[in-house]
């Protein structure tokens, strides 16, 4: 069996990337596409097929994720630096410190999957869309399993209604038809990431769009009922040239720096605001709030206002949070280099 090799194209590639090459690298370097990351290597596909690489040096330091284009030396084959990303997707990590983990990079899709069920929640699924919007990534709400939903059309009103402005497609992920639901967001040359709870269909989804047993490879037997957990993120090409990146599913969406996207979520909201009589109305009690008189007319519902709100404040935290750690380290360097400098006075006036 020969093994598959993809023009850079088919990979993705495009105008964006290329002009990050010097001369040089034109001449003495190859690029390739990151499919998978392990511990201390990674997978990606190039124009010579499949490869292994280590993780070492500027990689490691710079970090990098599925979706990621890096440059390899055509002579001694060794990873030199990952190119500037189109897109990235990431989160707050789970701890206490401030630190982001990056979920993929350069998509042009998020596809927010979620159930024509008890799942679909839209406080969460607003997450998820803040996130797409502040990476410049177009999200798509992908409702599974309807199927074994009595009234599919109630959940896209409500997602009509919660989170207007966006695209929403129910499907049956376990049918080879979702295909052509997604069709449009699948194209060649485009990369699309899938998000959401586990157990909500998205490696059910990437075998309708990939047509590979990709539960086979990735993905271990959880139980005697025949769930499956996905523990990798990987990207697969799927029937339509494009690529897909199927992710874990996620128990809790910690945002960070997302204050940009949490606003183009609730636009609507945004635009009544620039109403109010006051520039500081907290759309609370204030006379001349045109947020409540939406609410008061009963065209805007209380809740989202509530959700907006919460999700700014959780980012305002956050972002304070993420410069006062900048603060205190940058603090910290400096009593440790004053340390230094006191202790070289001390040598000098010894000698
Ligand atoms: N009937 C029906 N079953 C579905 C549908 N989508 C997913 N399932 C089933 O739901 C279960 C979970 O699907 P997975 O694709 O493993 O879910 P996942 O989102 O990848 O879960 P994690 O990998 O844990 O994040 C499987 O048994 C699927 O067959 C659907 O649209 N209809
Ligand atoms: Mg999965």
């Amino acid at each position: 069996m020969t093994e598959q090799t993809y023009s850079l194209t088919e990979l993705g590639w495009g105008q964006f990337y290329q002009s990050q090459l010097s001369p040089e690298e034109c001449s003495e370097t190859t690029p390739l596409r990151v499919t998978e990351v392990q511990r201390n290597t990674l997978d990606a596909l190039g124009e010579g097929g499949a490869q292994k690489v280590p993780i070492t040096g500027l990689l490691a330091e710079q970090g990098i994720t599925v979706g990621d284009w890096l440059l390899i030396d055509i002579e001694t084959c060794s990873p030199l630096r990952v190119l500037d990303r189109k897109s990235e997707i990431k989160r707050r990590a789970a701890g206490k410190d401030y630190v982001t983990q990056l979920i993929a990079a350069n998509i042009d899709t998020l596809f927010i999957v979620s159930s024509c069920n008890a799942d679909f929640n839209p406080a969460r699924l607003e997450r998820y869309l803040a996130l797409a919007h502040q990476a410049d990534v177009e999200p798509v709400l992908v409702l599974t399993k309807q199927d074994l939903c009595n009234d599919p059309q109630k959940y896209l009103d409500d997602a009509a209604r919660e989170m207007p402005g966006h695209a929403v497609v129910t499907l049956n992920a376990t049918s080879t038809d979702a295909q052509q639901h997604l069709a449009q967001w699948c194209g060649a040359g485009q990369t699309v990431a899938l998000v959401g709870s586990s157990g909500v269909g998205k490696s059910t989804l990437a075998i309708a769009l990939t047509g590979q047993d990709i539960l086979t490879q990735d993905i271990r037997e959880e139980d005697a009922k025949g769930k499956h957990t996905t523990t990798a993120r990987s990207m697969y090409q799927m029937i339509s040239g494009g690529w897909l990146i199927d992710t874990p599913g996620m128990r809790a969406l910690r945002l960070y720096d997302v204050r940009e996207g949490v606003d183009m979520v609730f636009d609507d909201i945004i635009k009544l605001a620039s109403l109010c009589k006051f520039n500081d109305c907290a759309h609370d009690s204030e006379p001349g709030c045109a947020v409540q008189a939406e609410i008061q007319a009963g065209r805007l519902d209380a809740n989202r206002l509530n959700r907006w709100q919460k999700l700014q404040r959780e980012d305002t935290r956050n972002t304070e949070s993420t410069s006062e750690t900048r603060a205190r380290n940058k603090k910290t360097n400096k009593v440790y280099s004053g340390g230094r400098a006191r202790a070289k006075m001390k040598r000098a006036r010894m000698d």
